[in-house]
């Protein structure tokens, strides 16, 4: 999968190169491509933004060096990407969310700064390739930088061969619509906390049985959504 981001700030980025999406860098399965959205203004002060029509608190992302990053990303580009732009307006990220974007070619990040990008890059990535406005979640981040990291993390471990064990991407939480159960390891007894016993039993079918049980108690105390959902 390639992935390019466009961002203010490419440092933020620097981080892709350690842990498994770093290996799966160094093995060719992801490509990642930081831009720099200054290298695309045309003023002496490589000015980003500007205020906003109609008035109001903060500074918006100017359209032209937007159209500049994208149109230099489309012109390498052999189909068209999904276009994402992190920001707090948009759909709710999920796994299911992950999973959709784990099998496209090419994603393209938009990471805004400010109070947003003036909507009509928007319009015009979408001449381009899908639009989506994603966000992490209710909350608000100073940009989507971060946000960004995040899903890019949620979708490349998706990826086949990013995760060692495969295995590992199916029980999980969310990925049954269920939070995860508790994992214990060695020792047994750890300053007075026991492992559960039916876990030492070698009884498979208690075990998952014990497992399922689990999932639901957790979901219900702490997710509760997810089950009515
Ligand atoms: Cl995607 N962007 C920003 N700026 N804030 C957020 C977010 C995204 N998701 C949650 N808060």
């Amino acid at each position: 999968m390639r992935v390019d981001i466009v961002t203010i700030f490419p440092s933020f980025f620097d981080v892709l190169e350690v842990s498994l999406l770093g290996r799966a860098r160094g093995s060719g399965i992801l490509d990642v491509r930081v831009h720099d959205l200054r290298d695309h203004t045309l003023d002496r002060h490589r000015t980003v933004d500007d205020t906003p029509y109609g008035g109001g608190a903060g500074m918006v992302m100017k359209p032209e060096p937007w159209g500049l990053a994208l149109d230099a990303i489309l012109a390498d580009t052999a189909t068209p990407p999904i276009f994402i732009f992190p920001s707090p307006a948009g759909e709710r990220f999920t796994q299911n969310t992950a999973r959709e974007l784990a099998d496209a070619p090419q994603l393209v990040f938009g990471c805004g700064r400010y109070e947003g990008i003036d909507e009509r890059v928007f319009e015009y990535a979408r001449t381009l390739g899908e639009v989506r406005l994603i966000s992490l979640g209710d909350y608000v981040l100073n940009g989507g930088e971060v946000a960004a990291m995040a899903m890019i993390e949620a979708i490349g471990r998706l990826i086949p061969g990013v995760v060692g064990n495969p295995k590992s991407l199916v029980e999980e939480s969310h990925e049954e619509g269920l939070l995860e159960y508790p994992s214990y390891t060695k020792p047994a007894d750890w300053r007075g906390y026991e492992v559960p016993d039916v876990l030492r039993s070698g009884n498979h079918a208690f075990i998952n049985q014990w497992r399922r049980d689990q999932q639901l108690v957790r979901t219900r105390e702490r997710r509760p959504d997810l089950l009515t959902e």
